[in-house]
């Protein structure tokens, strides 16, 4: 474990003391790591006599996120997730942002006219400096919000009801791509004790289960994809079919596993007029230089970028110029 981690959790300890009610806040689309690490803290926190709650207003999250939603509530698990028009806004309270740091990617942004005291646990890397915060907590290098999120239960040496434990351990599972990408010796220590302390496997496998139609419409793109000068992948969708980001992120992803490929990038309408390109590296390839000219940005390994009234050709051919130039 870090050592960080004991000095952040304490603290975290400490600045609850001056509250009556902590609301913890996962990203909007809720993924199971931002659920997992939120129930996390959840029950950290539940035995601090505060009114403890999860944000979530979402009416139709993913597949895995509504399974385990259903299970929760036939465990009885007594988990107060609750909407902003049923919380209580004359009550002390402080916002934990789980899984991100961005107010604007937050389950409800209309919460920040209520309260103005916040705390921050991600593990996005931070573009813009995120200030006036009263603690702010990103390990870049961690794979999850959850394996973050463990290493506090660990300190504290809470009880967490056995569901909880598999909920977090499926939030590791996905943002590490299973355990293929920012997977350090430390994911798989927490990984191993998720699992002797009861997480289920089983489990993991039905809350990662995917839809076949959107499996095929990304297997679609892959199939597509061309292998520019030896080791730049790309790939491009199909003019009449939007797709969602994580989708075209989790495309460009899965291409880095083929040979020879150093960087890949899909492309493909995230609406009907912006073109997104998702863009990941092995590290070789420095994919934020080349997002960064074309008005995006991220990471080395792992950027982004939109285009507005243009097409994908258009786009294509963009980013062959700019890698053109990189590779000279
Ligand atoms: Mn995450």
């Amino acid at each position: 474990m870090k050592i960080e981690r004991k000095e952040i959790f304490n603290s975290l300890k400490e600045s609850i003391n001056n509250y009556e009610q902590i609301i913890l806040i996962p990203h909007n689309e809720i993924d199971l790591d931002a659920l997992g690490a939120s129930l996390g803290l959840y029950m950290i926190f539940s035995k601090y006599k505060k009114n403890v709650i999860i944000n979530f207003e979402e009416n139709e999250p993913e597949f895995g996120v509504s399974r385990a939603m259903q299970k929760i509530k036939e465990l009885n698990l007594n988990i107060n997730f609750s909407k902003l028009i049923d919380i209580d806004t004359n009550l002390k309270t402080l916002l934990i942002l789980v899984d991100h740091h961005k107010k604007d990617m937050s389950q409800n942004i209309d919460i920040y006219k209520y309260f103005s005291d916040i705390v921050i646990i991600d593990h996005h890397i931070e573009n813009k400096k995120v200030n006036n915060v009263l603690l702010k907590y990103i390990d870049e290098e961690a794979s999850s919000a959850s394996e973050i999120i463990y290493d506090f239960i660990k300190i504290e040496n809470c009880i967490v009801p056995k569901y909880i434990l598999t909920i977090m351990l499926a939030g590791i599972t996905i943002d590490t791509n299973k355990f293929t990408i920012k997977t350090s010796s430390s994911t798989y220590e927490v990984a191993a004790q998720l699992s002797s302390d009861g997480a289920n496997s089983k489990e993991v496998q039905y809350l990662l289960k995917e839809d076949l139609l959107e499996y095929i419409s990304m297997q679609k793109l892959i199939f597509k994809t061309e292998i520019y000068k030896g080791e730049f992948a790309i790939t491009v969708g199909s003019q009449n079919q939007i797709y969602d980001k994580e989708q075209l992120a989790k495309i460009a992803g899965s291409l880095l596993q083929f040979n020879g490929v150093e960087s890949a990038f899909a492309i493909g309408k995230i609406n009907t007029n912006i073109i997104g390109i998702s863009a990941r590296s092995m590290g070789n390839i420095d994919v934020e230089y080349i997002m960064k000219k074309l008005n995006g940005g991220g990471h080395k390994t792992d950027a982004a970028a939109q285009m507005y009234n243009t097409s994908i050709t258009n786009a294509k051919k963009e980013l062959i110029k700019i890698i053109d130039k990189y590779r000279g």
